[in-house]
């Protein structure tokens, strides 16, 4: 496994539609793994997506801390949603930046594990936020876009 550099908000990849993976080849399986290395142990993040390590694929995992762990999505679908929530987001891509953004209460996602098994998931609270949140990324769009008040600059 590798550390992989995140890409950051001024590049224009991130504003990018990423491309389905057409085969779970060797490097995708690299990729899933150096992406995980990269969320836990260098940036700490709850979720991260492809392009953030500058690679155009729909590709993504999560991990939120509770009894799911890490999950992986190949090429996910959001099949239904329900409700709305609003949430105070932060993207490793726009370090120092929040706002809050409404996403829905209740989703179903549908995706490829890294064996190429169909799963379908049903997510609600954080969880949802998250997955909804790394689905921006896949169609280049970032939580400032959806941001309903001010969005908040962190000095340090
Ligand atoms: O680490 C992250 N935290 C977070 C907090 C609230 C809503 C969404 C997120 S995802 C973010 C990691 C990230 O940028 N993923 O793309
Ligand atoms: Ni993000």
């Amino acid at each position: 496994m590798a550390l992989r550099n995140i890409v950051v908000e001024g590049d224009p990849i991130l504003r990018k539609k990423s491309r389905p993976v057409d085969e779970i080849s060797p490097r995708i399986i690299k990729l899933l793994d150096d992406m995980a290395e990269t969320m836990y142990l260098d940036n700490r993040g709850i979720g991260i997506a492809a392009v953030q390590v500058g690679v155009l694929r729909r590709v993504f995992i999560v991990d939120v801390g509770d009894e799911h762990g890490k999950l992986e999505f190949i090429n996910p679908e959001i099949t239904y949603t329900e409700g709305e929530q609003t949430y105070c987001e932060g993207c490793l891509s726009l370090p120092g930046k929040s706002a809050d953004v409404e996403r829905p209460e209740k989703i179903r996602i549908k995706a490829l594990d890294r064996n190429g098994n169909e799963f379908e998931l049903e997510a609600d609270g954080l969880l949802a936020v998250c997955i909804c949140h790394e689905y921006d990324h896949l169609e280049g769009i970032l939580f400032t876009d959806r941001a309903k008040g001010e969005i908040e600059t962190e000095e340090d």
